[in-house]
């Protein structure tokens, strides 16, 4: 299967939806003189361009189509097995200074990176269709709503966009005719998806972004990691709000009071599975919806804060997925899903690790090759995605596309960690619920290329999202506190904790409910906690474990804070803030000051 494909032509009538914004012409012509692409493809995201679209994939053998009983309008994508996940080493924040990017971002200086862009961009689209695609990140009537323009020259990314935003004509209709508005360039060209020639570069100042030599995911789909996060946490401290690596739920009791909750959990920790839980059996009569799976916008009103889901679509990791695990995600990808990197069956369906019932005794792996539940190697990439629209969610929160947002009762850390960190556990105030997520740490997953299981510090989930300097973020987020006079309660959460052999303590999924119900009723003002140097834990009884085949030997290893792993855990907090060169608050460093004196009284 290719990921680069010959240019198209579309009948008349389709590709093209040129934009009256001369500023937008003006950015498509330079583009087009710099890469030279065959034609150009001006998107307008109807039905009708669609279907085209899909039809062209497939017969340039950048789609599979899937078996139209199993998995009715959904299609698989291989992409390049070197180009299969996000790529951190080569991602860059191209702000004037390398102190504004921070310790923790590449930076390169901007006008020598747009030059080297500018120069492997020369002529990469020839022979080729370049796509201009317009789409809006947020609810139509949000005041955070953002358009954005992202020139392709991959058709997967077309689809994907399609999916994953407001593509088409509400973007061009939203932007208007002001050549001074503000809006996101984006320009991505697959090249020849070499790794040696794959940056991704974000231009904070000019709102601009350019992807180079990769067809993957958050390397390409320009609105989600590069626009709604990287450049959107650097408006959002600019504008006074926040953009957040966050699932967004709701959470309903049987009288109807309803709650949301947003959660920063770093990448495939389990954000979208906890935004579609099912509780279990004995909490009848409890509704959890999604409002979002992965980035929240989040902005002050009446002292509360609000948030909103910039996308449309989830773009999540297939394997693990099951209707054991997480029925809500399986029936919304059953059908209208753009599959990439899972394993192909002889009957035209998709198969997964972990997937329900017995492997295939045959399949096409997801580099394409022959597969057998002999085969040492996967049958799906580890990392492997579906794409699919937030309207095939069966649980999606009636209140998606509400301008003003969700009001938050409750923010959530939580990581992947074996040991140290409790099932759950809340914070003193806001200062000190700001410390628990700049010193949060994860095992690092397949999600971004590179080692996995290994335990790094991940601030608030945004170590590879946040477009500036993180003493800045930080300082926001103290800043945004200040200004709240009903702020949400802050938790962490670990769902990974290992005991002997290990195996997971807890069992997660739908029964992440009887963690969530504790933190409903703290929210609610219950006084169910015991005061620990960490923070307010859950007593036994406080967490409602009813009809959960647990050993209690296992909860209590859940919610113990082991003194010597903690001691390392203090030091390493330490070593974490001391290698970002200065730029962490004082008010932090006091809090692991105050920590750790609460462990010695
Ligand atoms: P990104 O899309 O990369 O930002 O990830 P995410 O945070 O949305 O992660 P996701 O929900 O897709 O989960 C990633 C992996 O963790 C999947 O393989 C899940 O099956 C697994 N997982 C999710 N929730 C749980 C849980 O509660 N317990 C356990 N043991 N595994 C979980
Ligand atoms: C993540 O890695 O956090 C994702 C997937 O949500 S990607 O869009 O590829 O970044
Ligand atoms: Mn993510």
């Amino acid at each position: 299967m290719k990921d680069i494909a010959p240019a198209i032509s579309p009948p008349s009538g389709i590709g093209n939806n040129k934009p009256a914004n001369q500023a937008v012409l003006d950015w498509v012509h330079e583009v087009e003189l710099l890469a030279k692409p065959e034609n150009i493809c001006w998107c307008d995201g109807s039905e009708r361009e669609c279907d085209y679209l899909l039809q062209e994939a497939m017969r340039q053998n950048v789609l599979i189509k899937l078996n139209e009983k199993k998995v009715p309008r959904s299609y698989l994508h291989r992409s390049n097995p070197n180009d299969v996940a996000r790529v951190e080493q080569f991602t860059f924040i191209c702000a004037p200074t390398k102190e504004e990017a921070g310790p923790t971002n590449n930076w390169s200086e901007p006008g020598e990176t747009y030059a080297k862009l500018q120069g492997l961009l020369k002529g990469a689209m020839r022979g080729r269709t370049l796509f201009v695609v317009p789409y809006i990140m947020g609810p139509p009537d949000s005041p955070l709503t953002k358009v954005g323009f992202e020139i392709t020259d991959s058709i997967y990314v077309v689809l994907s966009m399609r999916i994953m935003t407001r593509m088409g004509e509400i973007a061009v209709k939203r932007l208007g005719n002001d050549p001074a508005a503000e809006w996101n360039r984006g320009v991505h060209s697959l090249l020849d998806i070499d790794p040696a020639r794959r940056f991704i570069c974000h231009f904070p100042q000019d709102n601009t972004i350019i992807s180079v030599g990769s067809g993957y995911g958050g390397n390409v789909l320009l609105s989600k990691k590069c626009l709604a996060l990287r450049i959107g946490s650097y408006l959002a401290r600019k504008q006074g709000w926040m953009a957040e690596h966050m699932l967004i739920l709701g959470v309903e009791s049987p009288e109807g009071k309803k709650h949301y909750v947003a959660a920063a959990f770093p990448s495939a920790c389990g954000k979208t599975n906890f935004a579609m839980l099912i509780p279990p059996k004995h909490f009848a009569g409890w509704k959890v919806t999604t409002v979002g799976d992965d980035i929240a916008w989040m902005q002050i009103r009446n002292g509360r804060l609000y948030a909103v889901n910039p996308e449309n679509g989830y773009f999540g990791v297939v394997p693990g997925t099951s209707y054991k695990s997480n029925p809500n995600a399986m029936k919304s990808i059953s059908h209208d899903t753009l599959y990439t990197n899972v394993a192909l069956t002889d009957d035209g369906d998709v198969w997964w690790e972990s997937k329900d019932g017995p492997p295939p005794k045959h399949a096409i792996d997801w580099k394409g090759n022959d597969w057998t539940p002999d085969s040492k190697e996967k049958a799906a990439h580890p990392n492997s995605r579906f794409a699919t629209p937030m309207r095939n969610n069966p649980v999606l929160d009636l209140d998606v596309e509400k301008g003003e947002g969700v009001p938050i009762s409750a923010i959530i850390f939580g990581g992947r960690r074996s040991n140290t960190m409790p099932l759950v556990f809340q914070s003193f105030d806001w200062e000190h619920g700001v410390y628990l997520g700049a010193t949060m740490a994860s095992e690092t997953t397949a999600a971004a290329t590179g080692a996995v299981g290994q335990v790094r510090r991940d601030p608030m989930a945004m170590l590879p999202f946040c477009g500036y300097n993180i003493g800045d973020y930080f300082r926001h987020w103290l800043a945004i506190g200040k200004r709240l006079t009903n702020p949400p309660l802050i938790f962490n959460v670990n769902w990974f904790r290992k005991g002997e052999g290990g195996k997971f303590l807890w069992p997660g999924f739908g029964d992440n409910m009887r963690v969530l119900k504790w933190i409903i009723d703290r929210s609610e003002g219950s006084d169910a906690a015991l005061k620990s140097p960490i923070g307010w834990l859950p007593g036994l009884h406080d967490l409602d474990l009813a009809e959960l085949e647990i050993d209690h030997k296992c909860v209590d290893e859940l919610l113990e804070i082991d003194h010597e792993e903690w001691k390392k855990e203090l030091a390493e907090h330490k070593n974490f803030f001391d290698s970002l060169g200065g730029v962490v608050p004082e008010v932090l460093m006091k809090q692991g000051e105050q920590l750790a004196a609460r462990f010695a009284e």
